[in-house]
């Protein structure tokens, strides 16, 4: 187009084609601007959020131009990408990390405050975009993070829900769900792309037909379709000029409405098509780590890998390139299983569409797939019933079968009259109804699969996939530690821990290489520093202890240690030890005399998190939290002892308040059961330390910060199945000290206790599934050690220091740079120095 252009026109673009500047005079010029003009109000008329969306269309302004320079750039080199298919991308709020990323936060922060706003109070207007159930999601957004700053070709697929995670509100104790209307107000932070609309299609037929060369070919007709509406949310690196794209789908009807019942009169039902199809991306599924095999889910799935492929497709489309190249210009990472549909939809692509034979497409698929499972829990597995795949997605059904066939007669081959392992590796659960085990298909359509821990992917190997590793051998199975952003997770939760950290080491060189960080462990020494440290840390307590009063009126003393369990509410993350852990303390000290309780360190006991709407014993868990809340914190004679929080809404951004403000969090699933965690990387990383099980990713934090500065318990992973055989098949008696605790709440010191019968039989009759009484003596002694340590304040510290300065191993950087080496051979492409 350009060189259809006079010199004069080019002139013009050249002229006012220039980057916006970014001192605090133009700020304030652009601020103004969208006030009077975005905003159409009038500079008399401006409140804190008018502030907060002038600030943030300013900084959008910003933030397009990069993103902008960094496409083209990528467009014009045409390297290899990656594409990371995830379903939820749990983003938070945008305007200070974008601040911080393109290093404006100064000068804006200066700027806006002689307009007449603090910044945190223009901060705190932003809703949080919260578009994920919990690590998943916000691992997502970590990746996005660390591939931005790192300069790679990158791009997010996922899907645009009007409703994200829902609000938690208590009444009585109990979680009550208000829908979270997040898109309510204007986002500055998405970019709509109407003009980009891909039709996809549900139901229908399959016809079959000979074509030229007398091969027989299906065609998918017929059914019913939706629009695709792009939405991009613009993601910016920190210390480059490279700004990635995560590209969200909304669903659309194909026409406005059925005219000719709307012609004749039937209103309502001409508006019906348009209703359907705007449901697919209504609502993210609140589920974390259960499978609710909804229908309305599927055609989720379905919808974002179909509209994410065509988009690649296309983008592959305008170089003139064979198919078998492919895969060297497209990597996809599934995230979980949650697209393993687009697979199929790719060999569907290349075999009737394109008219690859068979083999050749498969090959094509294999490359430029890999997954990462993110769990070993039963109920987590996806399977969808044959029937309803069938009917929703015909064709799908039918490749699939096919890939199934080609792949257990290679099975065949390998070990010859072995029933068994055909029956084991499988992909269709032979059941009535046949369901697709959609963690067979990830592994067979793959050429890499990793899991998110080193506990975690050996796990995998030995257990839900090891007939798989009989068959193709180990190599396709390995692991890639998750890992956190530290710009999020420390640069701009903590800024006085970060400036403290900069200052010691002097530069802010740590941020883009967390390994710097083993430079802090000589200032542990240094006793002047360790006084401003726990001048941090006491600062950051003072902060959420003023939080915790604004929200519930509970007063929670900053010189008290603070002791926090803040993640989705699930049996196997074992909440419910901690409350009964909380009870079995609250005895203890009604039991001291007033000398004995002069030694006792005060505690503050904090929980947060969201149990899934449908989850009624995690809910009972909730309800006993505020039920030992209400009595502990109202009893006098315990005065600042003890006190036990809930705090409501668990989300990112109050996840950046709690995490900076704690002495000890609790990661104490039974072993085994959490694939990772990350908050676990995010505690320590800010000076934290751990009270936890042999688990996930705790294991290799232990490994990078030595035995003394965390503190394990509990039964290991491979005790796990004797343990729950023997609470099944013998009559084990319970921890003693867990018999009282469970016989104070039976004698109804916390309120009505048939409420909790459900809980507690989880106990007994349930079998202790997650081995709480097996645990709980050796939990209850980790805690005296915790008790016992925070007592020295100055070898406490020493530990939090050296805690931050050995965690340089989970950036998600290291992690984004394993997946690029070994997985998805993708080289950084700077968009401009
Ligand atoms: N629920 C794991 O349970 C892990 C994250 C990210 C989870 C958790 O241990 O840290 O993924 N799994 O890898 C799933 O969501 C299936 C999670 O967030």
């Amino acid at each position: 187009e350009k060189a259809k252009w006079s010199k004069e026109t080019l002139a013009i673009w050249e002229k006012y084609g220039c980057e916006e500047s970014v001192d605090k005079e133009s700020f304030q010029k652009s601020f103004v601007r969208h006030v009077n003009t975005t905003l159409a109000r009038s500079s008399l008329n401006v409140d804190n959020f008018s502030a907060y969306q002038a600030t943030a269309h300013t900084v959008r302004d910003r933030l397009i131009e990069r993103w902008n320079a960094t496409q083209q750039a990528h467009t014009l080199k045409d390297p290899k990408r990656v594409y990371y298919f995830s379903l939820e991308f749990l983003l938070g709020r945008s305007l200070d990390n974008a601040l911080l990323n393109l290093g404006l936060k100064e000068q804006f922060g200066e700027g806006v405050k002689e307009l007449g706003f603090r910044m945190e109070d223009v901060l705190e207007q932003e809703v949080d975009a919260a578009l994920g159930n919990g690590g998943l999601g916000r691992l997502a957004a970590c990746y996005m993070d660390s591939l931005a700053t790192l300069d790679y070709p990158a791009w997010g697929y996922g899907l645009r829900y009007t409703y994200g995670i829902f609000q938690q509100r208590l009444k009585d104790g109990f979680q009550m769900e208000l829908p979270d209307y997040w898109l309510n107000f204007d986002n500055p932070w998405e970019l709509p792309r109407l003009d980009i609309a891909i039709e996809v299609r549900f139901g229908g037929y399959v016809s079959k037909y000979t074509d030229e060369n007398g091969r027989t070919r299906h065609r998918w007709e017929g059914g019913d379709g939706v629009q695709a509406v792009a939405y991009d949310v613009p993601i910016p690196g920190y210390g480059t000029k490279n700004c990635i794209n995560i590209r969200l789908w909304s669903s659309k009807p194909k026409r406005q409405f059925d005219l000719s019942r709307f012609n004749a009169g039937e209103y309502e039902q001409a508006v019906n098509e348009q209703m359907k199809a705007e449901n697919i991306t209504a609502v993210l599924y609140p589920n974390d780590n259960h499978m609710v095999g909804k229908e309305l889910r599927l055609k989720q799935q379905f919808f974002w890998v179909y509209a994410s492929l065509a988009d690649i497709i296309r983008r592959f489309k305008k170089t003139d390139r064979a198919w078998d190249q492919f895969p060297e210009k497209v990597a996809i990472q599934l995230n979980d299983t949650h697209p393993t549909l687009a697979i199929v939809e790719l060999q569907r692509i290349l075999v009737d569409q394109e008219g690859l034979d068979w083999d050749d497409a498969w090959d094509i698929v294999t490359r430029t797939f890999a997954f990462t499972n993110h769990t070993v829990l039963p109920e987590a597995m996806e399977k969808w019933h044959v029937p309803m795949v069938e009917y929703l997605l015909p064709r799908h059904m039918q490749i699939i079968f096919d890939i199934n066939l080609f792949f257990l007669q290679k099975v065949e081959k390998q070990f010859p009259n072995d029933r068994d392992i055909l029956a084991k590796l499988s992909i269709i659960e032979e059941a009535t109804p046949q369901s697709v085990r959609m963690a067979h298909l990830a592994i067979v359509g793959s050429h890499r699969v990793n899991g998110v821990a080193a506990l975690h992917s050996n796990l995998i190997k030995t257990t839900i996939f090891k007939d798989f590793v009989k068959f193709y051998g180990p190599k396709k199975f390995e692991n890639k530690t998750n890992g956190i952003t530290p710009r999020r997770w420390l640069h701009q939760a903590n800024p006085k821990l970060s400036n403290l950290i900069t200052e010691a080491l002097g530069d802010k060189k740590w941020l883009k290489d967390l390994s710097l960080l083993k430079n802090l462990e000589p200032h542990a020494k240094s006793k002047d520093y360790r006084r401003r440290w726990k001048a941090v840390k006491h600062s950051n307590k003072v902060r959420l202890a003023e939080y915790i009063k604004a929200k519930t009126g509970i007063d929670a003393n900053p010189n008290s240690l603070f002791d926090v369990q803040v993640k989705r509410i699930h049996e196997y993350k074992r909440q419910f030890m901690n409350i009964l852990g909380v009870i079995h303390r609250y005895h203890y000290l009604k039991s001291l005399t007033p000398e004995e309780r002069r030694d006792i360190v005060p505690r503050v006991v904090i929980f947060g998190g969201k149990a899934a709407p449908g989850y009624h014993i995690a809910k009972l868990v909730i309800k006993l939290i505020n039920s030992v809340s209400a009595t502990v914190n109202a009893d006098e004679s315990i005065e600042d002892l003890l006190k036990v929080v809930f705090i409501p809404d668990y989300n990112v951004s109050l996840a950046e308040i709690i995490i900076p403000a704690s002495d000890i969090s609790q990661h104490i699933s039974t072993a085994g059961t959490e694939a990772s965690g990350t908050s676990n990387m995010k505690f320590v990383l800010n000076g934290g330390l751990i009270l936890g099980t042999v688990d996930g990713a705790n294991i290799e934090i232990n490994e990078e910060i030595g035995d003394d500065n965390i503190f394990l318990f509990g039964h290991l992973a491979d005790r796990v199945d004797d343990l729950r055989h023997a609470h099944r098949y013998r009559n084990v008696p319970m921890d003693p000290d867990l018999q009282s605790v469970i016989t104070s709440i039976e004698t109804g010191n916390f309120g009505d206790s048939r409420i909790f019968a459900p809980l507690i039989n989880t106990l007994t009759f349930g079998k202790d599934y997650y081995l709480l009484s097996d645990d709980f003596g050796s939990y209850l002694d980790a805690q005296k050690l915790v008790d016992e340590a925070y007592k020295d304040e100055d070898e406490w510290c020493k530990k939090s220091i050296l805690c931050t300065a050995r965690m340089g191993f989970f950036s998600s950087d290291r992690a984004i740079r394993e997946y690029a080496d070994q997985i998805w051979d993708l080289k950084p492409v700077p968009a401009k120095a």
